[in-house]
C-alpha cells in the first residue's frame, strides 16, 4: 500500500461527535507518550499531521485523519497518572462507548512501548477489545531505542506475555521508519479481508 495525502479530518470530544463513514476505520490506542501521534505521522509520511507531545496526557479527543483508503482515529491515550479521576472517568466513558460500536473500528492497532512490559492499564484495553471480539495488532513502538538482538528478545517477550504468536506483534520506530513496511503490508491483508467479507456479504443477500 502506498500513503499519499492522509489529512486531519475532525476531533471528536464526545461520542456524540464519533464520526459516520462507509471507509474503514483503524483505530490507534495506547497509554500516553507511547507513540501513537509519531506512528500515525510515519506512516502517513508527513512530520505534524498529528500532534506529538513531550508532554503525556495532553489528547483528550478522537482525532480522526483521512488516508484515501481508510480512516485513522487515534484515541485518547490512557495510564496518565496526574490526571483528575473527573477526568479518567470521561476518559472510560469516551473508550466504552468507541468500542462498544462495531462502526467505529474494524481494526484496532494497540501500541506498546517496547522497551517494558504491558502495563496493568495496557492489559485492561486488551482484554476489552477481547471481549468486544476487535481484530488487533500489537505495535512495540520506540524500537530505536534497543540493539536489534535485544528488539527480537522484547517482541518474544511481549507476544509471551500476552499469549499471541510472535508475528502479532510489530516492532515499529518512528525514527527509523523501522517495522513501516510491516505496518502497511498488514494494512493490506486487513483491508481486503474487508472488501472481500462485504462482497460475501452482497453475494448472499443477491441469492436471497
Ligand atoms: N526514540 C523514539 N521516540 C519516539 C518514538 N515515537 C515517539 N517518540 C517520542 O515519544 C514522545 C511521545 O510521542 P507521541 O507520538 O506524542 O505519543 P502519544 O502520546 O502516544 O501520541 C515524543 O517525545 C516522541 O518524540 C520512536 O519511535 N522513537
Ligand atoms: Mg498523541
Amino acid at each position: 500500500m502506498v500513503i499519499k495525502n492522509a489529512t486531519f479530518i475532525t476531533s471528536a470530544a464526545s461520542p456524540s461527535q464519533f464520526i459516520k463513514t462507509d471507509k474503514p476505520i483503524i483505530a490507534v490506542v495506547g497509554k500516553s507518550n507511547v507513540g501513537k501521534s509519531s506512528f500515525i505521522n510515519c506512516i502517513a509520511n508527513q512530520k505534524k499531521l498529528a500532534k506529538t507531545s513531550d508532554t503525556p496526557g495532553r489528547t483528550r479527543l478522537v482525532n480522526y485523519f483521512d488516508f484515501q483508503d481508510f480512516i485513522l482515529a487515534d484515541l485518547p491515550g490512557y495510564g496518565y497518572a496526574k490526571v483528575s479521576k473527573a477526568e479518567k472517568d470521561r476518559w472510560g466513558a469516551v473508550m466504552e462507548k468507541f468500542f462498544s460500536d462495531r462502526a467505529n473500528a474494524c481494526f484496532v492497532f494497540s501500541l506498546l512501548d517496547i522497551r517494558h512490559q504491558p502495563t496493568a492499564d495496557d492489559v485492561t484495553m486488551i482484554n476489552y477489545l477481547h471481549s468486544n471480539a476487535f481484530s488487533f495488532a500489537f505495535i512495540a513502538t520506540k524500537a530505536d531505542k534497543l540493539s536489534r538482538m535485544q528488539v527480537k528478545n522484547r517482541v518474544r517477550e511481549i507476544a509471551d506475555f500476552l499469549k499471541v504468536t510472535p508475528d502479532k506483534v510489530i516492532a515499529f520506530s518512528s525514527q527509523t521508519r523501522q517495522g513501516k513496511e510491516n505496518v502497511l503490508s498488514r494494512l493490506d491483508v486487513i483491508l481486503n479481508a474487508l472488501k472481500q467479507s462485504e462482497e460475501d456479504d452482497d453475494e448472499l443477500k443477491a441469492e436471497e
